[in-house]
């Protein structure tokens, strides 16, 4: 039977960066997730007609959230859902699904690599048929719907048993329980060579894969021990926790503090890699060496025609304009084109439906390419594998011969978390305000060339977007500010500082960038508007 339940508008419900994120608390509010859902639906004509991908990372209040979704999407009469075994797929492989079986979309449970559990974060990535999550254009139609929602339809159901593969029903919505690792392993099994990775990971070479307490351990397990050879126990944290136990799931110097240390100890392995809860970031890491991610992406596609998938030639790349220019000198050097979009996947997604990109990435440890429509922890291990299969180098010496060849752009970026939300807005418009008068400054060793709001004009479908301020110098440095639109605690300033060299390439980028980092906390007045001398957290 189905029940339309009266409900009131709740006013918090805008999608950030990357979908909805929220304290579990919030999203487990009466009516919360219910609104948002029954919204989603409100903005999608012929539900009928239309067939869905539900999963996610695993993360506490998923399971619940699941059967709200069932419920709520037969009662509104959608005509299938997919959904993933025990409630569990990557991101990444969500959207390879999504394309592969041609759906009308996907809503992954996952608030990426924020914190889980009761007291951790809960969030929704809503996917389009594209494979990638909802432009701002539909994000804004359901915004819209939840600000004037009055009631939403629900089934009254029973749960289903979400452990056995098979088609079942809800009300007149068929529900098929689907394997969520065989079309993703498929599309690797193509991109690869996965015969030469074999050889690799059975020569003993030592590797160790991350997963965090996420979801891609049993992706990992399955790929690199079963699949691949690589010894039994290659995959630390290989079973998805509700709360990750305990870790903070997100692959990077701060948050993947065991491994790292591994990696910099005297039983290093020769290559280790971390993922992120839901499976689309990667970290990178070698022997006495971590790879950051902007120079992941360049070094990658400097080395595109090793992989079978791309020896016939890529297109162009694209990144965020926050992460460092070290791939455009490799897309100058190659003839290819190259795009600087504003920080989100999806905005990646049209440059690659239109054959304009084949790879791009961020400097929030994502690295992915056109085979599906969002960022791909898993490929880029693979990548890198399969580069250092092929080089017989480590990954110090492919990053030092990159270097050698393009120069290097130091970068970091720098948080500063938990400033009040109108303190972050005065900040940032203040910022904004005074930049045209920033030309010609002088801060110690740097001079500013000019600064400008960054601003995309999206060459496909004409929408322009403004995300960030940049400040650039003479000598090539640039510092972007922008607020984090994926936090759930107050509002976070991020500042990314890089700077060119051709020079002292092996160096602690700490040290290179002390200077720069203080003329960044002088520029936007961090200091005298929230007290703070030094940032909370810098990857
Ligand atoms: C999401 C987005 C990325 C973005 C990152 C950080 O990643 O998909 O495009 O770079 O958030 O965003 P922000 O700087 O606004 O916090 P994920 O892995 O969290 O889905």
């Amino acid at each position: 039977m189905i029940e339309t339940i009266a409900t009131k508008p709740y006013t918090d419900q805008k999608m950030g960066t990357a979908g909805l994120r929220k304290k579990t608390q919030i999203a487990m509010l009466p009516h919360y997730l219910e609104n948002f859902l029954q919204s989603i639906f409100n903005t999608i004509p012929n539900l009928e007609t239309k067939s869905f991908l539900v999963g996610g990372d695993g993360r506490y209040y998923n399971k619940t959230a699941i059967q709200k979704i069932i419920k709520i999407a037969a009662a509104n009469k959608v005509k299938k859902l997919y959904i993933a075994q025990d409630g569990l797929v990557s991101t990444p492989a969500g959207s390879c699904i999504i394309l592969k079986n041609k759906l009308d979309g996907g809503l992954i449970l996952t608030a990426s690599h924020n914190p889980g559990g009761e007291n951790g974060d809960f969030g929704i990535k809503y996917s389009t048929s594209t494979g990638g999550q909802c432009q701002p254009q539909e994000s804004q139609a359901i915004l819209e719907q939840t600000l004037k929602i009055s009631e939403y339809k629900i089934s009254n159901s029973p749960d289903l048993d979400l452990s056995q593969i098979g088609i079942f029903r809800c009300e007149e919505t068929e529900i098929e329980i689907i394997n969520p690792f065989r079309d993703y392993i498929e599309m690797m099994q193509r991109i690869f060579d996965f015969a030469q990775l074999r050889t690799l990971l059975t020569s003993g070479f030592r590797f160790v894969f991350d997963a965090m307490n996420g979801v891609t351990g049993p992706y990992a397990k399955k790929i690199f021990e079963e699949i691949l050879g690589a010894p039994q126990g290659t995959v630390l944290n290989a079973i998805p926790k509700e709360d990750f136990g305990g870790l903070h799931p997100d692959p990077n110097l701060i948050y993947a503090k065991t491994l790292v240390d591994l990696m910099y100890s005297d039983s290093a392995p020769d290559f280790a890699a971390a993922n992120d809860g839901d499976g689309d970031r990667n970290m990178i890491l070698g022997s006495h060496f971590f790879v950051c991610p902007s120079d992941s992406l360049a070094i990658l596609t400097d080395n595109y025609k090793i992989i079978p998938a791309y020896k016939n030639g890529i297109y162009g790349v694209a990144k965020s304009a926050a992460t460092s220019m070290a791939v455009k000198r490799v897309a100058d050097t190659l003839k290819i084109g190259f795009y600087e979009v504003p920080t989100g996947w999806k905005y990646f997604v049209n440059l690659m439906d239109s054959q304009r990109i084949s790879f791009c990435g961020e400097e929030s440890f994502g690295t992915g390419a056109s085979h599906i429509r969002e960022k791909d922890g898993i490929w880029a291990v693979l990548f890198w594998l399969s580069v250092i299969a092929n080089t017989h180098k480590t990954v110090k010496q492919i990053a030092l011969e990159h270097w050698q060849k393009y120069g290097r752009s130091y970068f970091l970026r720098n948080d500063f978390e938990g400033i009040e939300q109108n303190i972050a807005d005065k900040l940032m418009s203040e910022l904004e305000a005074r930049l045209p008068q920033l030309s010609g400054k002088q801060y110690g060793n740097f001079t500013i060339s000019n600064a400008h709001p960054f601003i995309y004009n999206d060459p496909v479908d004409k929408t322009s977007t403004q995300n960030g301020l940049i400040v650039h110098f003479t000598d090539g440095s640039r510092i972007v500010y922008r607020l984090s639109g994926t936090g759930t605690n107050g509002a976070t300033l991020r500042t990314y500082i890089e700077r060119y060299v051709t020079q002292d390439l092996d160096e602690d980028p700490n040290e290179m960038l002390k200077e720069l980092s203080a003329v960044s906390r002088a520029i936007s007045n961090v200091t005298h508007l929230t007290g703070k001398e030094q940032p909370d957290i810098i990857t």
